[in-house]
């Protein structure tokens, strides 16, 4: 029994290291992240489910020395943007180049190193995906099938994915689209929405017939079961797992044509008035900016020897797992993907992202507001990713990643080396001594860095490398805290030199261990260094020799101050509240009265004299009113939203022969009228200009 076990962890430690060689076996790499529609900026659920993590994975290869090539681009078709571009009375095109220009700018500024950051709508494109659908057409890979669609006889239009809207059969969501419930996350077709209405009009459909080709993915099933389920157990539980349940669900054929005016051409007889699928176009982008990239782009698609890994969020597995592979597999001579490492989603302080909400911290505006602070949200983002499940962005969290971490850890360790470096040396690097024990353990520790980082970034697991990268960090920040230099410096110098010399070696090997996370700060580290540390030399005791010469030290990173996270609470407060405004429904209107009814209330222009709170509670104003008959007294629910002092002398309007009633002990002699906004705030109804007190309001 002992001798077995003994075996199975030499199995699995042995499993482990082919795993490990996964990425040693491979030549080239190809890694494309998700196209974002070019109908929005984008926001920090993207990077955190998407774009941070791919960086940090190119960015690892490329320091291997990996031939890499990282692509993305914009994905122009598809409904949202039409939808869009109605909406604000522009072109879809005007759309498209808006946020295309925009996304491009953004992530380049926030260190997404993409070797091309392509679009679907250029030419290239269109070309390659015309391609690819007449090959799959010719093969007969597709089939034709007419039926009856939803259509909007109003606006002449076939409502296809996001253009009809109805109550999802699997949750009941009444807001569910034609492609997909966002609520259950069901994909879905027109065809099974309950109450479908057209979200152009909101008129209810007609049924008409109309043709369309199809990828017959049931034929496909058996290929896929046994390529992901038993040749892909590697993958993300959360991947894997979906996969599962859409292949044990049975696949069904799926249409890759829509009756639409914005997208690409369907090249084939009878496909006039037709485009491509968005979802059928999309991921052939890929295809088509490595072409735009480079002219060798068929050894990056068609080679064995090319490790092709997809970067997507949850709500795209199937696209990337399922029916593109189906796609790729049917083409001359593509190769599968390894691993499509999707993330779940990330929350913004507690609620979902929303687009259409503006729930979000947007790219672009946090690059305005926190102007060389990129890779503190690199960093709080990379700690805080949805690996396995939805995770959350807080800003205090983001202050405390700020503050405690790359500031008070690594910032602080790296600026005590450098700056003692130049304080007792003139910036050159000192000759050591003999290691202390201590020394050699703290090297020990050191020296395991990198294949730990490694170890996690080849399972694509982004927050345990992070956390390891920072733990060299940590390491060196408490060997300087328990070794005192700038005490040990007054008794013993040969000791201070070697101490010196282990905390830069330390901090020579961040440079490049840090980088795949906090390019921008790794980089600074580097040529305030002077020094330029490879990968493979992570570990090494001689990474910068005695006699190197550095550079005069800045520090890395500064405190976030409460007021500057403040502000960025108090945007989302005031975004939760126009929400409610804007979600808040007005009251029905009221029964019918008669004139008569009307005539019965007498309502006057009046002054008030004055105004006091009401002791001991909170709404309740008493307020002396000159209704030009007389004086009275009104107690009324409006203290939370005037201060006494300033509306003495306010004109009003008030019903005066409303029975009197005590509020409190006061007795109250008529009403003043108010307006009430959706979200509960009062406004006096007042004549426009000063008015005679007593006149009449009818
Ligand atoms: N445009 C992204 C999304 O679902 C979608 C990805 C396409 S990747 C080929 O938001
Ligand atoms: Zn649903």
């Amino acid at each position: 029994m002992g001798a077995f076990s003994h075996e199975i962890t030499i199995i699995g430690s042995l499993k482990k290291t082919l795993l490990k060689n996964r990425i040693m076996k491979y030549k080239r790499f190809l890694i494309t992240s998700a196209l974002p529609y070019a109908n929005g900026p984008v926001h920090i659920g993207h990077l955190a489910g998407v774009y941070v993590p791919s960086d940090i994975y190119v960015r690892y290869l490329r320091q291997l020395g990996k031939d890499v090539k990282f692509i993305c681009g914009s994905d122009e078709h598809g409904v949202p943007i039409t939808i869009k571009a109605k909406n604000e009375g522009i072109t879809p095109q005007d759309v498209v180049d808006r946020y295309h220009v925009m996304n491009k700018e953004s992530f380049n500024k926030f260190g997404i190193s993409f070797d091309i950051y392509s679009r679907t709508s250029n030419k290239v494109h269109h070309e390659t995906a015309s391609e690819f659908f007449t090959e799959l057409y010719n093969k007969g890979e597709f089939t034709e099938q007419t039926s009856e669609q939803y259509y909007d006889e109003e606006r002449k239009q076939f409502l296809a994915d996001r253009y009809i809207k109805g109550t999802c059969p699997k949750c009941s969501y009444d807001e569910a689209y034609g492609d997909q419930c966002e609520q259950c996350g069901t994909s879905l077709s027109p065809m099974e929405l309950i109450n479908p209405y057209s979200t152009i009009s909101g008129n209810k459909p007609i049924k008409k017939e109309t043709t369309h080709w199809y990828l017959p993915l049931d034929k496909y099933e058996p290929t896929l079961r046994k390529w992901i389920l038993e040749d892909h157990k590697e993958w993300k539980p959360n991947v894997y797992g979906q996969c599962k349940s859409w292949l044990d669900d049975g696949l069904r054929p799926r249409a890759v044509t829509r009756d639409l005016d914005w997208g690409v051409p369907v090249p084939v007889k009878g496909g006039e008035g037709k485009v491509l699928y968005v979802w059928f176009d999309a991921p052939i982008g890929y295809i088509s900016a490595t072409k735009e990239l480079t002219p060798d782009w068929e050894k990056y698609w068609k080679d064995k020897e090319t490790k092709l890994v997809h970067f997507i969020g949850k709500d795209n597995i199937v696209f990337h797992c399922i029916i593109f592979p189906a796609m790729l597999n049917k083409a001359d001579g593509y190769i599968l993907p390894d691993n499509v490492p999707a993330n779940e989603f990330l929350n913004l302080e507690g609620n979902k992202i929303s687009t259409s909400r503006n729930w979000a911290v947007w790219l672009h505006e946090y690059l305005e507001e926190f102007p060389g602070k990129e890779d503190v949200l690199r960093y709080t983002l990379t700690a805080n990713m949805p690996e396995t499940k939805d995770n959350d962005f807080s800003w205090a969290d983001f202050q405390a990643r700020n503050n405690n971490e790359l500031v008070a850890i690594f910032g602080n360790f790296v600026n005590r080396a450098l700056v003692l470096t130049q304080k007792y040396y003139g910036g050159k690097v000192p000759q050591p001594g003999e290691y202390t024990q201590f020394d050699k353990e703290t090297i020990e520790i050191y020296q395991t860095a990198r294949q730990k980082v490694e170890h996690a970034l080849e399972h694509y697991k982004f927050r345990e490398a992070l956390r390891e990268a920072m733990n060299l960090a940590r390491l060196g920040n408490k060997y300087l805290a328990d070794t005192e230099p700038w005490k040990v410096v007054k008794t013993d110098e040969e000791r201070t030199k070697t101490i010196m010399y282990i905390s830069l070696q330390i901090s020579a090997a961040l440079t490049s261990l840090l980088e795949p996370f906090i390019p921008f700060s790794a980089t600074k580290l580097a040529k305030m260094l002077n020094t330029d540390v490879k990968w493979q030399e992570i570990g090494n005791m001689d990474l910068l020799q005695p006699g190197h010469q550095i550079n005069k030290p800045e520090l890395l990173f500064e405190k976030i101050e409460d007021t500057q996270v403040e502000a960025q609470r108090k945007k989302l407060q005031d975004t939760k509240k126009a929400n409610e405004v804007a979600a808040k429904e007005l009251p029905e209107a009221k029964e019918e009265i008669t004139f008569d009814d009307f005539l019965k209330m007498d309502i006057r222009v009046g002054t008030i004299l004055e105004a006091e709170k009401v002791a001991k509670t909170k709404k309740l104003l008493k307020m002396k009113v000159d209704t030009g008959i007389d004086q009275r007294t009104v107690v009324s629910g409006i203290a939370e939203f005037f201060e006494p002092e300033k509306i003495v002398g306010q004109q009003v309007s008030i019903l005066i022969n409303l029975a009197p009633r005590k509020i409190r002990g006061i007795e109250s002699q008529g009403m003043i009228l108010m307006a009430e906004n959706p979200d509960g705030t009062l406004r006096f109804i007042q004549p426009g200009e000063q008015t005679v007190n007593g006149s009449t309001i009818n």
